[in-house]
């Protein structure tokens, strides 16, 4: 790192500097933006099923057209390079690669063979996740991430995208989020498959970290060229006050979101306090012989997405039978003090640096690369067809400076991928928020690329950024 208005190649000096062969990318899933549902024999998803379903999703919103990637991945491909992306993170989408019979499907599978080479010949490296939530629906019907199977059939899955794209994808995730998954989908019921049972949800951490490791080992036997990792939802929890029972509280969330998954892939054991606060639901017997073993194995990178802090008290008489996180009915949540997103979300660049650092300083971590990071707002192309959207750059700019604090601080940080490319379908909220760094009109599928895009554009050719004022 140089110090202060260090040159730049454009020749413009830079006051934060990253580090050079620092991916600068933009992520995606393949629900959220593909469409296209049932080409090339794909087969439907918990996510077709769900958002299928009544009053599911804002607006009865589905993914069956979504952004149209599928049919325009070159064009936008032709974008990535145009805002200099260096890396770009998609998904595969299970569906297209399983069909409804268990078989795999070399059709759906070369979409993703053209995309990875039109990447590569764009010079923008390859990242792609196995997991981004869309489940065959006929692997939940057989009991979906409740059942320890499904662990093994996704194993069985990443072993033939890696002989598809082992050679050339640069870098792997073998999950998106599996907190999500996990405590969204099958405890309280906001994501697919939509079950509510907190005891399930449990079970289901545990088959996805499982198939996290079954997955390692299949892309390794099938000797992938690139690293493997997964993306963890990356959480700085804070006590509201510094009282014990805040404090209590603050680490009972902290188990629940980050260290019920760190500590079995950096550690190999569950830690004992979530072991504990869920005893009540789980005496987690699923938790078999070998298991934690498979699941600790060697990571090249470690990949977490931050978008806010949590700040929590145990106010003693708060009841939330709806808390995503079990065993926590009394934990109330509060926003840190200041403007949130569209999304309701606190704006706490803070909150990144902490985590990146924190992560560091408590675990034997491998590179780190932040793989999501990004703000909803209502955007608006103007008639003279520009997207100002100031609040976004402004999030961007801020937690990129903040990212480089942490470097400054010793965090080996390798990347930095904004969320999200392209506006998209997100999820439940349908395609109410947009996350992009270009605006997608859903009727046309016209793309325009943002004022936020541009200037990420700039800071790639720059190297960095300017200390926020
Ligand atoms: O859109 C999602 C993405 O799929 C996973 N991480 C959070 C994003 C914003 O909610």
């Amino acid at each position: 790192m140089a110090g202060p208005a260090a040159q730049t190649s454009t020749g413009t000096p830079v006051e934060l500097r990253f580090p050079k062969n620092f991916w600068w990318g933009a992520a995606t899933a393949a629900y959220q933006i593909e469409g296209a549902v049932r080409a090339a024999g794909r087969a439907p998803s918990i996510w077709d099923t769900f958002s299928a379903a009544p009053g599911r999703v804002a607006g009865g919103d589905t993914g069956e057209h979504a952004t149209d990637h599928y049919h325009r991945h070159r064009h936008d491909v032709d974008l990535m390079a145009e805002l200099g992306l260096t890396a770009y993170r998609f998904s595969v989408a299970w569906p297209r690669v399983r069909t409804g019979t268990g078989g795999v499907n070399q059709a759906g599978l070369a979409f993703y063979d053209r995309l990875v080479d039109d990447l590569l010949a764009a010079d923008i490296q390859p990242v792609a996740t196995l997991y981004h939530w869309d489940l065959p629906q006929e692997l939940e019907d057989a009991g979906g991430w409740t059942h320890r199977d499904t662990a093994a059939r996704f194993g069985e899955y990443a072993a033939v995208v890696a002989a598809r794209l082992g050679d050339r994808v640069r870098m792997w995730n073998t999950l998106n989020e599996p907190w999500c998954s996990a405590f969204l989908g099958y405890g309280i019921g906001v994501h697919a498959p939509g079950r509510r049972d907190q005891a399930a949800a449990l079970r289901a951490v545990h088959h996805l970290l499982l198939a996290h490791g079954h997955g390692t080992a299949a892309l390794r036997a099938a000797g992938v060229t690139g690293g493997v990792s997964l993306a963890l939802n990356g959480g700085t929890v804070r006590p509201r006050r510094d009282t014990p029972a805040d404090r209590a509280a603050a680490r009972r969330i902290d188990g629940l979101l980050n260290r019920i998954f760190l500590d079995p892939l950096l550690r190999g054991a569950y830690p004992a306090d979530v072991l504990a606060d869920t005893a009540a639901l789980t005496d987690w017997s699923f938790v078999r012989d070998g298991d934690l073993a498979l699941i600790a194995a060697r990571l090249d990178a470690l990949c977490v997405n931050y978008y806010q802090p949590d700040l929590v008290s145990d106010p003693g008489d708060h009841h939330d039978p709806g808390t995503p996180y079990p065993g926590a009915e009394g934990v109330r949540f509060h926003p840190t003090p200041g403007p949130v997103t569209a999304m309701g979300w606190s704006i706490d660049p803070t909150g990144l640096r902490d985590l990146l650092l924190r992560l560091t300083r408590d675990y034997d971590v491998p590179p780190l690369y932040v793989a999501e990071n990004g703000a909803a707002y209502p955007d608006e192309v103007t008639p003279d067809g520009r997207v100002r959207d100031v609040e976004r750059l402004d999030y961007l700019h801020r937690h990129l400076a903040a990212a480089h604090d942490a470097i400054t601080a010793g965090v080996d940080l390798r990347g930095y991928f904004v969320w999200s490319l392209l506006d998209n379908f997100e999820w439940a909220y349908g395609y109410d928020k947009r996350f992009g760094l270009i605006h997608v009109d859903y009727r046309t599928q016209r793309r325009t690329v943002k004022d936020s895009g541009r200037w990420y554009g700039r800071a790639i050719a720059r190297g960095g950024v300017d200390r926020p004022r």
